[in-house]
């Protein structure tokens, strides 16, 4: 069953403090939407997100992309904007190994993600080792509270994940409520039911196209909040085509709230 309970009052009985702040923050900015902003100079992503963020309550991030990535150029300018703007950020890693490669994976190497990262996700594909892995990582290497999201149903032409793989990947969340604070998904997934509050994030989200030439695909804002999506994930309906960030960043911002209002009876 789709959660028609406001953002607020969501926030106030979830058991994780990043799913708290960031459900407050949805509510005080009147924003559900999440910019994905795949760009490679750090120039260029700065500034987009600095255009984009008063319309947003979470920028994602795919930090790997980034040519000239160094975290003082890059991540340190990003946090500024974060609380210039008050958004949280996402790094869409993916994680996908077995719990003693993430865990390494996620505090180390060149971008340390789990230091600046308020999100992350991951597949269901090695089992719930990949939860505690990341979940150890996350309390090695900082005292800030940090959030992951499974990675249930994917947006891409051909998808492996659905049915069998898509339930287990949710057994997989249920390990630990506090850590895993939602999926990426195309629907909601069953999260009101049975006493969790999934936070449904979705990409492949559109209201111009209806996909591209590598299999991604697009559903509308009002589709995708309508069956159970918390967060629209928008890329390049928000910069590509030489589009305006500050234009289009309304126009999804104003969508996903209003189809959020719809929802909730608001
Ligand atoms: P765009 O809106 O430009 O198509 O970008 C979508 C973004 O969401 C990309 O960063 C992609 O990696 C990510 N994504 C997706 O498109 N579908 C999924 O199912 C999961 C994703 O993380």
């Amino acid at each position: 069953m789709v959660n028609t309970q406001s953002y607020t009052d969501r926030a106030s009985v979830h058991n994780s403090a990043v799913a708290q702040r960031l459900f407050r923050l949805m509510d005080s900015k009147k924003t559900n939407l999440c910019a994905s902003v795949d760009v490679k100079t750090t120039n260029e992503f700065l500034s987009l997100i600095d255009k984009l963020g008063p319309y947003i309550c979470l920028v994602k991030t795919h930090i790997d992309i980034i040519d000239d990535f160094s975290y003082e150029g890059t991540i340190e300018p990003l946090l500024k904007l974060a609380k210039k703007h008050q958004f949280m950020i996402f790094e869409d890693r993916k994680f996908a190994d077995i719990g003693n490669t993430v865990k390494s994976q996620y505090s180390g190497g060149v971008y340390k993600i789990a230091q600046w990262s308020d999100i992350t996700n991951a597949h269901g594909i090695t089992g719930a080792g990949i939860v505690q892995g990341l979940k150890a990582a996350a309390k090695e290497t900082t005292d800030e509270p940090r959030g992951l999201l499974m990675l249930a149903e994917l947006s891409s032409k051909g998808s492996l994940a659905y049915g069998e793989y898509t339930d287990k990947t949710i057994e997989i969340a249920k390990t630990d409520k506090e850590f895993v604070i939602g999926f990426i998904a195309q629907r909601d997934m069953g999260g009101s039911e049975e006493g969790f509050d999934w936070i449904v994030m979705t990409p492949g989200v559109g209201l111009d196209d209806k996909g591209d030439a590598l299999g991604q695909q697009y559903r509308t804002v009002d589709e995708v909040v309508s069956t159970g999506t918390d967060i629209i994930i928008v890329g390049r309906g928000l910069f590509g085509n030489g589009r305006d960030p500050e234009v289009e960043g309304k126009r999804y911002r104003d969508a996903g709230w209003n189809a959020y209002l719809k929802k909730t009876g608001q």
